[in-house]
């Protein structure tokens, strides 16, 4: 009767509060003859944009509030929330029946926090699922005027740039150093709309009808059964998948060349690959690619690094990326073009330009810089920025229009395709990171992850409700992107390639025979691994008649590693002219950033190690002082890597400092039974350490005593070992070594 009584009282106060109420005028009432809802008569404003959700106060790490932007900060705020904003007083124990559980449902903090755990993950991308992302500043030199009329390649324009470096094989967890051909993805925020130029490091592609990408992704990923290799193109899939479609095979042996190993993302050449139409403010269009040059050079790793590297440091690039950034080393390149006429063929100099197995050699057609780019600052969360980053080949700029390349016109599909998947819906463009910077006022509405407030009522166009906004440019003089009138063979429709797409070999021989006698030796040694490392008989054969098709000498030096006969070619061998551009070797580079690993004896002679630190540093380089065990030294220097933890990989450079002290046992281990010098012995880890460097022909310096070690070691006297009594003299020498990135002249005579 009680409870009767109350629920009596209760409405009977909503009654009373509902008759107090304030109610709306009904304009017309059933039967009046006037509709009961108002229609809108006259257009209305779109309604204000909402503020965006103010966060709470920012708080440092200890708690004390901070203007520190919100990026700066560990955390937010002086008391940890839920997703809702209520307090939280425990986070570490769930709500049980008694000390000794069972957990209850009704937790709902628990399940908060365990739901979105669960789904902490999306798909990674199905090809270039790890990579390492960077922030910088695209500056226009104003010469691509004649070319483009794209306004960021303005003179002095200055774009906030987004890239993304990335394997294409392994998954996000795999290792850097693999050898792959490397993504290079360039998102430009400029004023007319956001532009993507995504690149690889590699100028030509394994296919050229994008609908094939399939294919050769499915033969290049690990095997469906075991799920084996990892990252790798050393198995019989990939191998029958080229071998079988011999226009994979220009791609093939720059991925079997150093190129397929860069030392840094730092140090990789970037490619547009297809060829682009561009049109000028005039409307005359010409026929472009895209390249990417590091200010640093081109420089790469052996396959041994590659490999030890692998293991001891899995994100040795998106280390070497992000340390570089922290340490102010702001890495650049230009971007550049080569220019061709637009004509109704489409080729130059008889080349196809629509064939993207196909480049253009330098020699013939000079790549102008028009413009600099330079990375400055490490994403702020990697998920937020390098996972979410989409790119998309469609995201164009007016000035910069495509072509009919049967690969980019697939790609135009691929990449909105992707994401939809990848990021949960169509609503990826409002994802911080993929925010153009250029005003958005689309009709695009609703969808998962919405998370605009659109005003207004009327999102489609014309209208003359919302004010008749927005209104379409009226073409160019506005600023709009119009697609190029480029002319389209009239034809039947067709699944077949142009006849020039059947030329196979003559440009990979170019590249073959464009090499130096190292960079040769080390494609020949990767191909020899790759095929090794296959089963199927049949398969290295078909692959050994392709090299026969590119080299016979090629061919001859596989087949012998392989212990296999050496086919004749079955196609003619076309010279064409050797490209030098194509090499890596050759020319004098800045040393930013690299790496000088300093062998010290915590008790022998420490003078002059201080000076050469310094000058290390001063010369913009990383000096890492390597001992025995940790701590400091006597005269107080910190020792940054001990033997232990140490690999010779880790370095671009070695010098072994001052002379181990008579009796010591620490660099330099002496025979203790014995005690005289000729019974020396070195450390077996500073034995491995300076053969390595050695091996991959590193510049290797020592002074005073130091040489000691290097005998020991069996690597005292060839070029590029370094040795004198003055520190900062071998320090010198050492620089200038480095600056042609290894000693060429070594390989061949240590490797065999
Ligand atoms: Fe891509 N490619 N691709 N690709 N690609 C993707 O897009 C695709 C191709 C390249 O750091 C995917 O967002 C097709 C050439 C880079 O986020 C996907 C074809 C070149 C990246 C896709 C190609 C590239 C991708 C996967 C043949 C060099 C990484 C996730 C028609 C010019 C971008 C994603 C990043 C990523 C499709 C060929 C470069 C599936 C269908 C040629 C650098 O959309």
């Amino acid at each position: 009767k009680a409870v009767k009584s109350t629920v009596e009282g209760a409405a009977a106060r909503v009654a009373e509060k509902l008759a107090d109420l304030e109610r709306p005028e009904v304009p017309g009432t059933p039967g009046s003859g006037t509709p009961k809802v108002a229609e809108p008569t006259k257009p209305v404003e779109p309604l204000p944009p909402k503020p965006d959700q103010a966060g709470p106060e920012r708080r440092t790490a200890t708690g004390a509030p901070t203007d520190a932007p919100a990026e700066a900060v560990s955390g937010q705020g002086r008391f940890l929330t839920t997703s809702q904003g209520a307090r939280l007083r425990d986070s570490d124990h769930s709500l049980k029946a008694g000390r000794r559980g069972p957990t209850l449902l009704q937790d709902h903090h628990l399940r908060e926090k365990i739901t979105h755990f669960d789904h902490e993950r999306i798909p990674e991308r199905v090809v270039h699922a790890r990579g390492a992302g960077a922030h910088g500043t695209f500056i226009g030199y104003g010469n691509a005027r004649s070319v483009t009329k794209a306004g960021f390649l303005a003179k002095n324009a200055e774009t906030p740039v987004f890239v993304r470096f990335s394997t294409v094989l392994g998954s996000r967890g795999s290792a850097d150093t693999v050898r792959d051909t490397r993504g290079f993805a360039t998102k430009f925020y400029t004023d007319e709309g956001t532009f993507d130029l995504v690149g690889n490091n590699i100028p030509v592609f394994f296919i050229q009808d994008g609908i094939k990408f399939p294919d050769v992704i499915h033969a290049g990923k690990p095997h469906p059964d075991r799920e084996i290799p990892q990252a790798q193109s050393a198995h019989d899939t990939f191998w029958d998948f080229v071998s079988l479609h011999t226009e994979a095979q220009h791609h093939t042996i720059w991925n079997m060349s150093d190129r397929g190993i860069p030392r840094s993302y730092r140090t990789m050449e970037g490619f547009g690959v297809h060829t682009f139409r561009c049109v000028n403010a005039a409307g005359e269009t010409s026929l472009v690619k895209f390249h990417w040059k590091p200010v640093l050079g081109v420089h790469s790793l052996t396959w041994e690094e590659a490999q030890l590297l692998a293991g001891t440091d899995p994100d040795f690039h998106r280390r070497d990326l992000a340390d570089a950034l922290e340490a102010g080393a702001f890495p650049q390149w230009e971007l550049g073009v080569q220019v061709f006429p637009d004509t109704l063929e489409e080729t130059f100099d008889d080349i196809d330009l629509l064939d993207p197995t196909k480049l253009v050699p330098e020699e013939l057609a000079p790549v102008q810089p028009i413009g600099l780019l330079t990375l400055t600052h490490n994403p702020t969360n990697y998920f937020a920025e390098t996972e979410q980053v989409a790119f998309h080949v469609g995201n164009l700029v007016p000035g910069i229009d495509v072509t009919n390349d049967p690969l980019l016109q697939a790609r135009l599909f691929s990449y909105v395709d992707t994401q939809l998947t990848r990021l949960g819906g169509p609503n990826f463009s409002q994802i911080p990171i993929n925010r153009p910077h250029a005003p958005v006022n689309d009709m695009l509405r609703d969808g998962f992850h919405q998370s605009a407030v659109h005003g207004g009522i009327a999102p489609y166009q014309p209208n003359s409700l919302d004010g008749g906004c927005p209104f379409f440019a009226g073409g160019a003089k506005d600023g709009a992107f119009v697609d190029v009138p480029a002319h389209v063979a009239e034809s039947v429709k067709t699944r077949e390639a142009p006849a020039s797409y059947d030329d196979h070999y003559s440009q990979v021989r170019q590249f073959w025979l464009s090499m130096t006698p190292p960079e040769k030796e080390h494609i020949v040694a990767a191909y020899t691994f790759e095929l090794a490392k296959c089963f199927e008989q049949a398969i290295k054969e078909r692959q050994l008649l392709a090299l026969a098709n590119i080299d016979p000498d090629l061919c001859a030096q596989v087949a012998a590693g392989l212990g296999l006969p050496a086919p004749e070619p079955t196609v003619p061998l076309i010279d064409l002219a050797p490209s030098p551009a194509l090499s890596q070797i050759g020319g004098t580079w800045p040393t930013d950033g690299r790496i000088v690993g300093i062998l010290v004896d915590p008790d022998g002679d420490l003078s002059g190690l201080d000076a050469v630190r310094t000058a290390v540093s001063a010369a913009g380089m990383v000096p890492l002082v390597v001992a025995p065990y940790g701590g400091k030294l006597a005269d107080g220097t910190t020792v940054q890597r001990t033997f232990a933890a140490t690999r010779s990989v880790e370095f671009d450079a070695v010098l072994v400092a001052g002379s181990p002290a008579p009796g010591a046992d620490a660099l330099v281990v002496r025979d203790s039974k014995v005690g005289d010098d000729e019974n020396a012995v070195l450390d077996p880890r500073v034995v491995l350490l300076l053969q390595e460097c050695f091996r991959h022909a590193k510049a290797i310096g020592a002074w005073g005593a130091g040489v000691d070690a290097l005998e020991l070691a069996g690597v005292a006297d060839a070029p590029g070992v370094l040795i004198g009594d003055d520190p900062a003299t071998v320090f010198t020498e050492l620089h200038t070594a480095l600056g042609a990135h290894r000693v060429w002249e070594r390989f061949g005579t240590v490797l065999g």
